[in-house]
C-alpha cells in the first residue's frame, strides 16, 4: 500500500473520538459548547470526517470563553432538563470553568463536561503522544481534583473500548436526581485508539425513575396538614419540573395553605398572582406556623434570623433532603423524605381525593380568607407608587421592564441587591418563565440566555443583571456567540456603578465602623464603562445607555423591537450610584 492509500485507509478507521461523538449523538446531546486546544486534534478530525461523510455530529458551538460555554449548557439544561456537552482544554480550560461549575452543581443541573488530559507517552511510542513543549506543562498533579467538589462523577476514559458505555453512564448519573454536572477526561492516546467495534445502546442507560413517598409518609402528611391551624409550605426549586407547579397549586388550594417561594434558586414554583402566594421570605410566617412542609429548598429560613416555634411540626420533602454536598447544614424536622416533589404531590393530592373527610371545610375556608387578605396587603405594599423623577430607581426600571414582558417571557434574574425588587414587581405566573443561576457564582445570565434560546428559539428571553455581574458574564464571548448562532435576547443592566452587595453587608455588620464613616467600601466602578458598547462591539446588536427616567420606556421598546428583528439588545440603565 502506498502512503496515500494507507493514510486514507487510516483516516476511515473508527477511533475512540468517533465513538465519543456517536455516544453523544445517540444519547440525544444536541450541542457541544467547545473551547479547544492541543488536546483536541482527534476530536476535531473526527467531527470533520463525520461532516465530510454526511454522518451526524451535535451542533458544535464555538465558545470563546468557558464561562459562556458552561453557562450556555446550564441554561439549555435548565429549560429542557437535557444535559449538553461542554468541551474544554485540559487543566487550564477546566480551571476557567471555575465557578460556573459551582452554579450547575448547586442548581442540580445536568451537564456533561469533557476535557483533554496531557498525553501519557513522550517518545513516540503511541499515536497521540506528546509532540510539543506545552504538553509537558499541561500535565498537572490532579486535574480531576480541580472539579471533584462540584461534580457527581469525575473520571477518565482509560480506553476507547468502553468510551460509549462510560459516556452513557456519565449522562445517566448527570440526569439522575439530584441531577448535576459530570466530568470526563481522555488523553489523545486514548482518543486516537482504533480498531474496535462497540454498539452500546443508550436506551439501556436512562436516568433512574423518580421516587415517591412511602404510604406511611403520605398518611402522616395528610393528617398533619389537614389538622393544622396555621400550615405553611416553603419551596425554592420544586418548579424545576414545570409539571410540579400545577400539583402544588392543587394541593395548596385544597387545604388553603400559604406558599412561600424562598427564591434563592429563582425558579417559578407557584404563580405570583395566586392569592395563596405569600411572598419570598419565610420570616413573619414560620414563627407562627404549627405545621411546615418544606418542598425542594436548600435554605427555608436563616437560623440566625428566625426559626419555627418549638411546637411546629416540620416535614421535609426534597430530592436532596440531606444536602450531602453542603457539609454544615441542618434543619430540625419530624420527617425527612427523599422524593421527587411532583410524584409526592400527586400522591398527596390523590390521598386527599380518596378521603376528603379529613378536611375540615370551615377551618380551611376561614384560613383561605385570611391568607388571601395577607396576599392582598403584601401586593399593595409592594406596588410601585412613583416618586423620584430625577433618577431611575430600581423600582421604576423594573416597572418599565414589566411593561415590555408578558406572561410567556422567560426572565433570567441575575440582579443582585435588586433581586427582591424584580421578584416583587414582575410576578411570574407560568411554569418555566423564571430562572436563576442556582448558586453563588456571578456571570451566568449571558451564556444561559444563549443556551436557552438555542434550545427554545420561539421564546422571548430577557436577562436582568447587575453591572458587576454583567462584567462577570464575559460579554465579549456571549454577544459574539449570540450573533454567530442567532440567539437574540434582551439584556437590561441595573447599573448602580458598583458592587452594592459587599457594601450593604459591610454596612450592616459594622454600622458604626470605619468603612461606613469614610464611605469607603472598595465597591465603586465610577467612572462607569460603557458596558452596552462592549456587547455591541462583540455582536453588533442594539446598545444604549439611558440615564433619563423619561427615556427608559422608549429605549426598552426599541430594544424589544431590535430583538424581534433578530439582534441582541443591551440596555445599560444608570441607577443611583452605590
Ligand atoms: C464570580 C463571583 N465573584 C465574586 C462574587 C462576590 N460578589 C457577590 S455580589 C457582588 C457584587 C455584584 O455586583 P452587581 O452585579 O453590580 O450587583 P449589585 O451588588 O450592585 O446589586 C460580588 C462581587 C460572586 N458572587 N461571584
Ligand atoms: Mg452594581
Amino acid at each position: 500500500m502506498g502512503f496515500n492509500m494507507q493514510n486514507r485507509y487510516k483516516q476511515q478507521r473508527y477511533t475512540a473520538a468517533d465513538a465519543l461523538n456517536d455516544a453523544l449523538v445517540t444519547a440525544g446531546v444536541d450541542c457541544v459548547f467547545v473551547n479547544t486546544g492541543t488536546d483536541y486534534p482527534p476530536i476535531i478530525e473526527s467531527w470533520a470526517k463525520y461532516e465530510a461523510q454526511g454522518r451526524k455530529i451535535p451542533r458544535i458551538i464555538t465558545s470563546p470563553q468557558e464561562t459562556a460555554a458552561m453557562s450556555a449548557a446550564q441554561g439549555y439544561a435548565q429549560i429542557t432538563g437535557e444535559a449538553q456537552a461542554v468541551f474544554v482544554h485540559l487543566d487550564t480550560g477546566t480551571q476557567n470553568l471555575g465557578c460556573t461549575l459551582h452554579n450547575a452543581f448547586r442548581a442540580r443541573t445536568p451537564v456533561f463536561v469533557f476535557a483533554g488530559l496531557a498525553p501519557y507517552t513522550i517518545e513516540g511510542e503511541l499515536h497521540g503522544g506528546r509532540t510539543s513543549h506545552i504538553q509537558f506543562s499541561q500535565n498537572g498533579a490532579d486535574q480531576h481534583g480541580i472539579v471533584r467538589g462540584y461534580t457527581k462523577l469525575c473520571y477518565d476514559y482509560r480506553s476507547g473500548h468502553n468510551i460509549q458505555q462510560m459516556t452513557y453512564r456519565a449522562l445517566q448519573i448527570a440526569h439522575s436526581e439530584p441531577m448535576g454536572p459530570v466530568y470526563m477526561t481522555a488523553t489523545c492516546e486514548v482518543l486516537e485508539e482504533e480498531g474496535f467495534d462497540i454498539r452500546a445502546d443508550m436506551l439501556e442507560w436512562g436516568a433512574i425513575s423518580p421516587a415517591g413517598l412511602d404510604d406511611e409518609s403520605v398518611k402522616t402528611l395528610v393528617l398533619a396538614l389537614s389538622k393544622a391551624k396555621k400550615p405553611l409550605i416553603i419551596t425554592s426549586y420544586s418548579g424545576r419540573n414545570t409539571q410540579c407547579v400545577g400539583e402544588l397549586v392543587k394541593f395548596a388550594e385544597k387545604l388553603a395553605i400559604p406558599v412561600i417561594e424562598v427564591n434563592e434558586q429563582a425558579r417559578m414554583n407557584f404563580p405570583g398572582d395566586n392569592p395563596l402566594h405569600a411572598g419570598f421570605d419565610s420570616r413573619g410566617f414560620i414563627e407562627y406556623a404549627d405545621v411546615a412542609l418544606i418542598i425542594d429548598c436548600d435554605v427555608p429560613w436563616i437560623p440566625a434570623h428566625t426559626k419555627p416555634g418549638d411546637n411546629c411540626r416540620v416535614f421535609y420533602i426534597d430530592i436532596d433532603p440531606l444536602k450531602e454536598d453542603i457539609p454544615l447544614w441542618y434543619v430540625r424536622a419530624e420527617k425527612f423524605m427523599r422524593a421527587d416533589s411532583y410524584t409526592a404531590l400527586r400522591q398527596l393530592n390523590g390521598e386527599l381525593e380518596k378521603d376528603p373527610s379529613v378536611l375540615n371545610e370551615s377551618v380551611i375556608e376561614f384560613r383561605r380568607s385570611k391568607v388571601h387578605e395577607i396576599h392582598r396587603h403584601m401586593r399593595e405594599s409592594w406596588k410601585y407608587t412613583g416618586g423620584d423623577e430625577e433618577h431611575i430607581t430600581p423600582e421604576f426600571l423594573t416597572m418599565c421592564v414589566r411593561e415590555v414582558v408578558d406572561d410567556d417571557t422567560v426572565i433570567l434574574n441575575e440582579t443582585v441587591t435588586d433581586r427582591p425588587v424584580v421578584d416583587r414587581l414582575i410576578p411570574r405566573n407560568k411554569p418555566g418563565t423564571l430562572f436563576g443561576k442556582g448558586g453563588g457564582a456571578l456571570g451566568w445570565h449571558g451564556g444561559a440566555a444563549v443556551g436557552m434560546k438555542l434550545a427554545r428559539p420561539e421564546k422571548d428571553i430577557v436577562a436582568l443583571t447587575g453591572d458587576g455581574t454583567f462584567i462577570f458574564s464575559c460579554p465579549t464571548a456571549v454577544y459574539w456567540m449570540a450573533a454567530k448562532y442567532n440567539t437574540p435576547f434582551m439584556t437590561v443592566i441595573y447599573n448602580n456603578q458598583g458592587w452594592n452587595a459587599p457594601k450593604q453587608i459591610t454596612a450592616s455588620r459594622f454600622p458604626d465602623g470605619f468603612a461606613v464613616k469614610a464611605n469607603s467600601f472598595r465597591a465603586s466602578f465610577e467612572p462607569s464603562a460603557r458596558l452596552d458598547l462592549v456587547a455591541q462591539a462583540a455582536g453588533g446588536g442594539f446598545a444604549k445607555t439611558v440615564s433619563d427616567p423619561n427615556e427608559v420606556r422608549q429605549v426598552l421598546a426599541e430594544g424589544r423591537e431590535a430583538v424581534r428583528e433578530g439582534k441582541c439588545a443591551v440596555i445599560n440603565v444608570m441607577l443611583p450610584k452605590v
